[in-house]
């Protein structure tokens, strides 16, 4: 297949385009290098050192035997250029990752809020515009989010993967329907994400675009079979206190000795993947498409459901370094319970990489080889929720 992978170059996108490459489907990666630049603006950078994009181009070719084609085009802003790649390239399927995707920055100032919303809305809305435009039938696979249904409305009922089952009393009798979830996004970031839902269901009824939403997890680890294969491949891994996901961020400060940074109780519940998963699902996920006019696909792309402070005490266990429970920057539920169902990738093949297995290797080849590149003064989560 011929696939257009929009963020390419970040920490999901980059993985999924090797897996992707590798397996035998051309690939394009359209990437602002948005992401790279924050870092800079940000004064901080990944604890891998990653290489450029070209590099990273060139290496693959060199060591996966394949070519992938890159487009430096900001999809929020930069519409023409989208639909002329769109035409030019004619993909079967556009895996869409390109938004501003952390949490904490998404909250820090007037400016990241308005960017987060500019830029995620936009990209969404230009890529379906886009597509309508140039004719194309390509399969949209959107990364989503766990966090637009707000981790467990209904006490310990599983969320269901994307509509919520509802009866409603009418004059005429009962009316049985599948709804969208209600959305309940936790910071602007999140919200931005249950926009695209209402973006992608309008295109997939009035358009006819198939679509497919992958509510996904907190993403934890960092390499994958083809990234491993040489240095320069070696995929980013954010610590720092606006982009550093809580598995990875705990990983890191462990190998350095940091005080755990649990905020809170540690009581928050959350949904996990491993990065190697990730990437099986979203090929899964572009293997299956829905149909013209189907509404939007919905899996939860998840595997494993962990509470904040049981994943400290685990790894303050294997590190003998302490846990210190700090005041929650965040405004959160300080405890919550979740389950998921992911029942659909699950059936569609997918063997999930489980935490047992993955954190040693997780801490031995990255937190540990790396742990020379981390600026403590980067690892305090200081954007807060309310001013
Ligand atoms: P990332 O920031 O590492 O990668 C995003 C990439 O998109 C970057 O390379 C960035 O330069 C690019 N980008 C952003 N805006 C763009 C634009 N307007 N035009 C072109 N390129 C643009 O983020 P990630 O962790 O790889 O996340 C990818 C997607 O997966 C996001 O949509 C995110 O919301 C979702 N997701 C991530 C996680 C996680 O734990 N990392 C979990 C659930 C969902
Ligand atoms: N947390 C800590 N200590 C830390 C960092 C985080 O206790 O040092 C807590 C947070 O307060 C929160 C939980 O851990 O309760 C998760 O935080 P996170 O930063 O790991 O994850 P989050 O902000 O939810 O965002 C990440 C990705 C985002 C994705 C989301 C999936 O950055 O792109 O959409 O995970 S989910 O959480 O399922 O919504």
């Amino acid at each position: 297949m011929k696939i257009l992978v929009l963020g390419g170059d970040g920490f999901c996108g980059w993985p999924t385009s090797l897996y992707l490459s590798d397996a035998g489907h051309d690939i394009c990666i359209v990437d602002n290098l948005s992401r790279r630049k924050i870092d800079i603006n940000l004064e901080t950078e990944s604890l891998t050192p990653i290489a450029n994009l070209s590099v990273r181009l060139k290496t693959w070719e060199k060591v996966g035997g394949k070519h992938i084609d890159f487009e430096n085009i900001d999809i929020a802003t930069e519409y023409e250029r989208l639909v002329e790649v769109l035409k030019r390239y004619k993909p079967d399927a556009v895996v869409h990752l390109a938004e501003q995707r952390a949490a904490p920055y998404s909250m820090k100032t007037p400016a990241t809020k308005r960017y987060t919303v500019n830029n995620n809305v936009n990209a969404t809305h230009n890529l379906l515009c886009a597509l309508v435009e140039s004719g194309s039938n390509a399969h949209v696979v959107h990364l989503g989010t766990m966090g637009v249904y707000g981790y467990g409305w209904f006490g310990s009922a599983s969320i269901p993967e994307g509509y919520l089952a509802v009866k409603v009393d009418t004059p005429d009798g009962e009316i049985k329907k599948d709804i969208l979830h209600p959305a309940n996004p936790g910071s602007v970031y999140h919200m931005t994400k249950t926009l695209d839902q209402l973006l992608l269901a309008f295109y997939a009824k009035n358009d006819l675009i198939r679509v497919t939403d992958l509510h996904q997890g907190i993403v934890w680890g960092t390499q994958t079979p083809q990234t491993v294969k040489d240095e320069k491949l070696i995929n980013r891994f954010d610590y720092d206190g606006d982009y550093g996901t809580v598995l990875n961020r705990f990983l890191m400060q462990a190998a350095i000795g940091y005080p755990l940074t649990v905020h809170g109780t540690g009581g928050q519940t959350r949904a996990f993947i491993h990065i190697r998963d990730s990437v099986r699902c979203i090929e899964i996920a572009i293997k299956n498409p829905p149909d013209r006019g189907d509404k939007p696909r919905i899996f939860n792309q998840v595997t494993e459901v962990f509470r904040v402070r049981e994943l400290a005490k685990l790894i303050s266990e294997i590190s003998h370094v302490p846990i210190d429970l700090l005041p929650n920057p965040r405004i959160e539920a300080e405890e919550n319970e979740l389950a998921v169902d992911n029942k659909q990738f699950l059936e569609l093949g997918l063997s999930p990489t489980l935490l047992s297995e993955g954190l040693l290797e997780e801490v031995r080849d990255i937190a540990d080889k790396y742990k020379h590149r981390v600026d403590r003064s980067k690892i305090p989560a200081v954007s807060k929720w309310r001013h």
